[in-house]
């Protein structure tokens, strides 16, 4: 257990963006890049006055390519570093929200977790080309806040030396079982417990969800459902609980295997890349139908990111966006058990670029409603505060993104099996109460909900590998002109106000700024611009276009929202900066 210390110079570039680490498998791979970031973060988990040496640590990734490679090393640069105790998960799979799932629950053996590193680029290519990637998570489960992020980006800029136990064995991580590891004089000893990778999740969702009335649905000979974990590390959380818990066949699952280039695929749910599944569920990547020739669609269809933490819902033929999932599952929050028995939902969380449709059902609710930047991290502050509440112990809340990102105060992440369940609690509730035969649809819901709450038209567009100096240039002159803008007409839109969010967290005070440019017209359409913060390369421009119809709700959302889109390629010349106006992505 004798620590080395290897000398080493700061390597340019480490700066954790919206979450975490991520950069070229090939950049990871270069001599101390993993090594400095990994001591940067313990130097700047200590000076938070975490005794590392007494809780555990948990390490988990989504599989991809240098995950075991970067294991071990975590492993040797943990024990020098004065780490006694980790939980692994078996193969080295642990989805996003397994791994905060498990440091909030503990162990029996074991003391509590003080945190967690997770290996994982999320949603970005995987393989030995692609992209790799690493996070830290605090002791409620909940991603680095920025205070801690910028510490460790500022001891990657004065690191000299990083500890490692050059000598410590290779741990097997393929089968779940305890090793323990003496000093050479026994005076120290490490644990290293291989876990199974689902059990502390799944038992937590067991304990949400009232599993039986899901079953119920699922049996229905009128209904079925497809579950596409794209390669990712959700496929054997997606087989254990529909499976082996809910009892259906292997037909539910798509593509749930793990691999450690996701087969090739980019594993992003949203229209474009989840392709197999768009197709089965007779859409194509507008979201548009197509002619399925009479084969039969599923009732159901869902699909998760490489991490696990993101979810599409699709019904059959039909597209729900992420915002408008958000609100019809804050609608319809007293359907699930977790919430109704805890006194009912009362706080809303939404990243200040999703849509306002959660807004309209908050206010109905009279649930407090919160507008963050985009990242999950800003959601953890609201959700363990007691302050915002009066005083309450505990306060359920859920949170969501544009981004295909929902969750709950169950976990301190999005999570893409609980957003499932979610909908399949709403799916089987509407089915319970329903006076007819017919199967009522994910359809159905959303259009009744529609037609209570009226239609909040979204559309995202993304122009990925863009030049990052021209990004940042468009960026800058939108800064620039926010007063000129403000009180401006536009086509048939007049700017209320231009300006670039700034957030002030209400629980700690603290400030993020340059979180987006944001036009705020009067009729309450919206544009918004920002750069994204999880691109492992180059610079993706991501442009948020909303307007909302209190009536007008059966238009096609590409045509609702051309006249404003125009506007903000008008507005950000953005033809003019980045020389295109053809996005990559449409959302
Ligand atoms: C994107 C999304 C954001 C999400 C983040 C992490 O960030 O827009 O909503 O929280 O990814 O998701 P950005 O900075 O690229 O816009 V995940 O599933 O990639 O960890
Ligand atoms: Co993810």
């Amino acid at each position: 257990l004798k620590p080395t210390s290897v000398s080493t110079a700061p390597i340019a570039g480490q700066k954790p963006g919206t979450s975490g680490l991520r950069k070229k498998v090939a950049e990871f791979k270069k001599e101390n890049y993993l090594n400095n970031f990994v001591q940067a973060a313990f130097d700047a988990i200590k000076a938070s006055g975490t005794d590392i040496s007494k809780g555990s640590l948990v390490i988990g990734g989504d599989g991809r390519y240098f995950n075991p490679e970067a294991i071990q090393i975590l492993i040797q640069m943990g024990v020098a570093n004065g780490v006694r105790r980790f939980w692994i998960g078996q193969d080295g799979l642990l989805s996003t929200p397994a791994v905060s799932a498990i440091i909030r629950e503990g162990g029996p053996r074991w003391q509590k977790a003080f945190g967690a590193f997770i290996l994982t680029a999320s949603h970005n290519p995987g393989g030995p080309t692609e992209d790799f990637g690493i996070k830290y998570n605090c002791e409620h489960g909940e991603p680095a806040p920025e205070r801690m992020t910028d510490e460790i980006y500022a001891n990657t800029t004065t690191i000299k030396s990083y500890k490692i136990c050059k000598e410590f064995p290779n741990i097997d991580i393929g089968a779940a079982g305890h090793s323990k590891i003496m000093s050479d004089d026994g005076s120290a000893e490490v644990n290293i417990e291989v876990i199974d990778s689902t059990e502390a999740h799944v038992k937590l969702l067991k304990s949400i969800f009232d599993f039986s009335a899901i079953r119920g649905l699922l049996d229905r000979p009128d209904f079925s459902m497809v579950y596409d974990a794209m390669h990712g590390v959700n496929g054997p959380y997606v087989k254990k609980v529909f499976c082996d818990i809910l009892g259906q066949d292997l037909s539910v699952t798509l593509n749930c295997v793990p691999k450690d280039d996701f087969n090739g695929g980019h594993a992003d749910p949203n229209l474009t890349y989840a392709k197999e599944l768009v197709a089965v569920m007779g859409l194509n990547r507008k979201g548009e139908k197509i002619d399925m020739g009479g084969r039969p669609i599923p009732s159901f269809g869902a699909a998760a990111d490489g991490d696990g933490d993101r979810n599409m819902i699709l019904g059959t033929q039909f597209f729900v966006s992420p915002s408008d999932s958000l609100a019809v599952i804050v609608a319809n929050a007293d359907t699930i058990p977790f919430f109704r028995t805890q006194g009912g939902l009362k706080g809303v969380a939404r990243s200040m670029p999703t849509s306002g449709a959660v807004d309209l059902v908050a206010k109905d609710l009279n649930y407090s409603l919160f507008e963050t930047p985009t990242g999950w991290k800003y959601f953890g502050n609201l959700m363990d505060s007691k302050e915002l509440f009066d005083g309450a112990e505990y306060t359920p809340f859920i949170c969501g993104e544009e981004s295909f990102g929902t969750g709950s105060d169950h976990i301190r992440e999005k999570d893409g099996l609980w957003a499932v369940l979610a909908w399949l609690s709403i799916l089987a509730h509407a089915n319970t109460n329903s006076l007819s035969d017919t199967l009522v649809t994910v359809e159905d819901i959303v259009k009744a909900h529609w037609a209570k709450y009226g239609r909040n038209y979204y559309s995202r567009w993304d122009f990925e590998n863009m030049n990052a100096t021209k990004a940042n240039a468009m960026m800058d002159k939108m800064r620039a002109e926010t007063d000129a803008n403000t009180g401006k007409t536009v086509g048939k839109y007049s700017i209320e106000k231009s300006d670039d969010f700034v957030y002030v967290d209400p629980v700690d005070g603290s400030v993020a700024k340059k979180q987006g440019m944001r036009f705020l017209m009067t009729d309450g359409s919206r544009i918004i611009f920002r750069l994204s913060g999880t691109a492992g390369s180059g610079a993706t421009v991501r442009m948020y276009i909303e307007q909302y119809e209190p009536t007008k709700i059966d238009m096609v959302a590409s045509e609702a929202l051309a006249d404003l889109i125009r506007v903000a390629l008008d507005l950000s010349d953005l033809k003019g900066f980045l020389g295109t106006e053809e996005p990559t992505v449409i959302t």
